[in-house]
């Protein structure tokens, strides 16, 4: 029996006859992405290497100096899409503001908003766990002169496309341009991105929850009776929920966004207003879980529906499973 095989860009020059006023250009700009992808993927794969290469502000045994791999992973993205040249304007997490592309704008021509976090997780690199790349394409709203902060602060329901890379045991790129989901795994042999989870559905009832429980103390009430709720605090019903925390937010809401489940990072005393970010962290993932038939909340409201203020805002967060989101909802409406 033969498979066909289907590469990233494959896929979305056919996707691109959804976006014919797109004139190729969103193409361009994920087929960007993805060998930025590609090059962050050897840097990571090299990092267990650190003591016979070099670490972060060291020089390696060819006398090169080397980069931390979150700093090396903003650099490779940020010149992919300059050289690109159909992003207008860029928002990292690793960047206190936005970085113009300056030679890109050309006022008649659609360009594009690219917000990311480069390297998410980078805590679990020394001990060799799964971390990812997020990002968010916008249209420009500013139509004269230079892109500006607006274009990168536009509510998340706006975004054209969004993704992630996962950088695991082995390397997949989780994509949405709004018509579901589809996951493609780099095959190293060829260096492309194949599709591999075309059509990826969340589980409407999923049992794994995520979160960090060593805040439980600080969670509000609403919170805390879900999770008793999910660890089956009532004797009587035996509930089949699991917990399951990496502390790496791609590889948690990949294991649920693949099994069913809810990742949450609540607001907690020493940080009332979560953790995460808004426009770089929550805003791709709760499109991607929405595309694949999740939800995703502030606690409050649809993480999609704020209007972000700030690049780097942060949000309570809780994403996952419809049965999980239900819970949620009605513990935090009883006890909130
Ligand atoms: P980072 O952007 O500094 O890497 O932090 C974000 C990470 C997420 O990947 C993860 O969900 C969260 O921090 C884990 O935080 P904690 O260690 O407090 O549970
Ligand atoms: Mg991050």
């Amino acid at each position: 029996m033969s498979h066909r095989l289907v590469t990233l860009n494959q896929f979305v020059v056919e996707g691109q006859k959804d976006f014919p006023c797109s004139e190729g250009k969103l193409t361009r700009l994920l087929s960007d992405i993805g060998a930025a992808a590609k090059v962050i993927t050897r840097e990571v794969r090299k990092a267990g290497l650190v003591d016979i290469i070099g670490s972060h502000g060291t020089t390696n045994i060819q006398g090169e100096d080397v980069q931390k791999l979150d700093i090396y992973a903003n650099q490779t993205l940020i010149s992919f899409l300059r050289s690109g040249g159909e992003c207008a304007v860029i928002a990292s997490e690793e960047d206190d503001d936005i970085i113009v592309v300056e030679d890109a704008y050309d006022f008649t021509d659609p360009k594009y908003v690219v917000t990311m976090d480069p390297l998410d997780g980078s805590s679990n690199i020394d001990v060799n766990a799964s971390i990812g790349t997020i990002f968010s394409i916008y249209k420009r709203v500013s139509k004269q002169g230079k892109a500006s902060r607006e274009d990168a602060l536009q509510k998340g329901s706006e975004q054209v496309a969004a993704g992630y890379v996962i950088y695991g045991s082995s390397t997949m790129l989780v994509l949405t341009t709004g018509n579901g989901v589809n996951g493609f795994t780099l095959d190293p042999s060829i260096g492309e991105f194949c599709l591999s989870h075309p059509n990826i559905k969340m589980s409407p009832e999923g049992f794994i929850f995520s979160v960090n429980e060593q805040n439980y103390h600080s969670f509000d009430k609403g919170v805390k009776k879900f999770i008793d709720y999910c660890k089956d605090e009532d004797a009587d019903s035996k509930r089949p929920y699991r917990a399951r925390y990496i502390g790496s937010l791609v590889a948690d809401f990949h294991r649920n966004l693949l099994k069913g489940g809810i990742f949450m990072y609540p607001s907690t005393e020493g940080a009332p207003k979560g953790k995460l970010r808004l426009v770089y962290e929550c805003n791709p993932i709760a499109f991607i879980a929405e595309q694949a038939g999740g939800r995703a909340t502030n606690g409050t409201v649809r993480v999609l529906d704020i209007k972000p203020t700030e690049l780097h805002q942060r949000v309570p967060f809780a994403v996952g499973s419809e049965n999980l989101m239900d819970q949620l909802n009605t513990h935090l409406m009883a006890w909130g």
